[in-house]
């Protein structure tokens, strides 16, 4: 297959090209291996989860053994993936947690708490006293706290109090208000077990449940904690593209999730003995760059360089430029350790939940972790010298990443008056229409970030306000969007004029897929601010992601839905099809119990349409579109608007 028909990221596309030459294989490689791809389980009509199947749902056979039909198959898969999308944020959440503790107690030294103001606005929200205390003792209590939301016996999770006050009684009324994180991860496993729940109606009420543990739970609690420990993201200048690796200086690339890895691997990179052993081994410095989230978490932080996302990972290796790979969680291909033999390249696993067969494993722990990240800095140095060819592709693009909630309120209200009220001023007078989240990965079935940034271009020219998290932020940042002068040209007349008024960009990198809860906290402050509704399904929002892989991306897709959101995902890459009840269900039924539905669609240019209908029917029922004020589309408006 073409390069250009694999990913629309030009560097990408040289490296495809160079693998191609030497025979190496990829992701795109491995899919073709793979087609054609199971339809039952595209469909989510595949029911293995006894050994009396497995089963299928087809034609021929209309229920499996145990006479579980299609709605119940698809359900229990469905809720299945939001259970492994729950898990993965929430252990993150928990490994935060358990360093936090270990930070507060002095337990790791190497670790510090940053953010006092923010840490004294969590603890009041929990109950923990401040009056009078230290950040430490502070600090210990919340991370107490923090740490038993993903296993207390009791109660519901803490952080959903931060919903706007309908939103959580009617989750309430419904039941659907998330207990302990863990408890709804083994209860969702439990209920989709062999001959447990069988109404595809319920199954799905616990997929709500439990993926509100994590938008409102883990992965929220991940954000805080993180920012407390490693700082608030603040606006900050930063580089995307593999054209951020250099060809003379040692390139230490870290892959994967958690910054409690990575934020160590950044402090030991600047360490003026590493420097001056790098200079020994005759490079020009050690250049750490990011892949996948944690590079967000970077970029965010310290305005540390993304080298790519999801799908650049092999790639980044490919370029023979790089020292040293060094990964914890999540999104880690397997493939990484074949190509990294094809070059000079040391991968390294680090987290004791995540290893790979064959590939080299040094441990982080939190009381050694500085030491233990200065060890693969030295390594990295000491195989500078083993480098063979080396070819760097030369696209990088700038990008403004850090928005966190706390910067966008500051920047709109300033420091004195921080609030969301202008945003909300402009969304009511209509020069900006709503705010949509580009969330998600990328997948070799789609070219690679063409949807999230096609998406992203489409509505920014309708005026709508694009925030985004996880792989869909590194994709627009590689085609300029994350740089607020570039993605200004493409912004509609409304949205130029408020994102020039008050100093921001019409795309706003928020962080990495856990930060999703900052659009949470983001679109509860909206209402909080008064003019746009009681609650979150009141607002113009909406949620899209066209080209994510991971089960993480449906959970967050579902917290999204159960807060009253519109999300919309590419049809192939939502496995429900092959029930007609659930299908109809998640695309409409939901919206009467939740406010929020699923749809799909996976033309970026429609999907824009469809979006901006949604968001235009939430303000006209808002009564905002004042006729005087009120933008139609018309078709001569919407040719305009087309791609080209
Ligand atoms: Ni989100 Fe991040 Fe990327 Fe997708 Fe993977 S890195 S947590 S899952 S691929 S956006
Ligand atoms: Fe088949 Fe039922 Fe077992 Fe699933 S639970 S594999 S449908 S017998």
């Amino acid at each position: 297959m073409e390069p250009s028909k694999r990913s629309s990221d030009k560097a990408a596309q040289e490296i495809i090209s160079r693998m191609a030459q030497l025979g190496q294989q990829n992701a795109w490689d491995r899919l073709e291996a793979q087609l054609p791809q199971c339809g039952f389980g595209k469909q989510g009509v595949c029911c293995r989860i006894c050994s009396m199947g497995p089963c299928r749902i087809s034609k021929k056979a209309a229920v499996g053994i145990c006479g579980a039909d299609a709605d119940t198959i698809v359900a229990r898969n469905f809720l299945r993936i939001v259970a492994g999308g729950v898990s993965a944020h929430s252990d993150h959440g928990r490994t935060v947690a358990e360093v936090f503790l270990a930070a507060a107690k002095g337990e790791a030294p190497d670790y510090r708490i940053k953010d006092i103001v923010k840490l004294n606005k969590l603890a009041r929200e929990l109950g923990v006293e401040t009056a009078g205390r230290s950040p430490q003792d502070i600090a210990v209590d919340v991370g107490e706290i923090a740490l038993a939301e993903y296993g207390k016996p009791h109660g519901t999770q803490s952080m959903a109090r931060r919903a706007p006050k309908p939103r959580q009684d009617l989750w309430q009324k419904l039941g659907v208000t998330p207990r302990a994180i863990d408890r709804e991860i083994a209860e969702a496993l439990h209920r989709s077990a062999m001959g447990v729940d069988q109404d595809y109606r319920n199954v799905l009420r616990q997929a709500s449940r439990l993926a509100l543990a994590d938008g409102w739970g883990g992965s929220m609690l991940a954000t805080e904690l993180q920012d407390i420990l490693f700082g608030t993201p603040y606006p900050g200048r930063g580089e995307v593209n593999m054209g951020v690796l250099k060809a003379d200086a040692v390139n230490i690339i870290v892959h994967g999730h958690e910054p409690i890895l990575s934020e160590m691997i950044a402090v030991a990179s600047q360490d003026k003995e590493m420097l001056a052993e790098a200079q020994k081994v005759g490079s020009n410095g050690i250049n750490v760059a990011g892949t996948c989230c944690t590079a967000n978490e970077l970029l965010m932080r310290h305005g540390i360089p993304i080298a790519g996302n999801f799908l650049n990972q092999e790639l980044v290796i490919a370029t023979g430029a790089i020292e040293l790979m060094a990964v914890d969680v999540q999104c880690v291909m397997q493939g990484l350790g074949e190509i990294a033999r094809c070059y000079h390249t040391k991968l390294v696993t680090t987290a004791d939940k995540a290893r790979i067969a064959g590939v080299e494993h040094v441990s982080i722990e939190e009381k050694t972790a500085l030491k233990t990240a200065k060890e693969l800095v030295r390594m990295a140095i000491a195989n500078y010298r083993n480098r063979g060819q080396v070819y760097i592709p030369a696209y990088k693009e700038k990008a403004v990443g850090g928005f966190s909630f706390e910067t966008i309120n500051y920047i709109l209200g300033g420091r004195f008056r921080a609030s969301f009220r202008p945003l909300n001023d402009n969304i009511i007078n209509g020069r900006i229409r709503g705010v949509v989240g580009i969330v998600g990965c990328t997948n070799p079935k789609t070219p690679q970030d063409s949807t999230h940034t096609t998406l992203a271009r489409e509505l920014i020219k309708r005026d709508i306000l694009v925030l985004t998290t996880g792989c869909a932020t590194i994709a627009c940042g590689k085609q300029g969007l994350a740089n607020p002068k570039k993605a200004l040209e493409w912004a509609g007349p409304g949205l130029r004029e408020v994102c020039e008024a008050v100093g921001i960009a019409p795309i706003l990198p928020c962080g990495s897929c856990v930060d999703n809860s900052r659009l949470l906290v983001s679109c509860s402050e909206l209402v909080r601010e008064g003019g746009l509704g009681e609650d979150l399904s009141d607002l113009p929002i909406a949620g899209a992601c066209l080209e994510s892989m991971h089960e993480k991306a449906i959970a967050i897709g579902q917290y999204f839905v159960a807060s009253g959101a519109l999300v919309v995902f590419a049809e192939d890459i939502l496995p429900i099809a092959g029930s007609a009840n659930v299908s109809e269900y998640l695309y409409h039924g939901i919206e009467k119990d939740l406010g929020g539905r699923w749809a799909v669609e996976s033309d970026p240019v429609k999907a824009a349409e469809m979006i901006l209908a949604h968001i235009e029917g939430k303000r006209d029922a808002l009564g905002i579109n004042k006729t005087k004020e009120r933008k139609l589309y018309d078709m001569a408006d919407r040719r305009a608007l087309a791609v080209d």
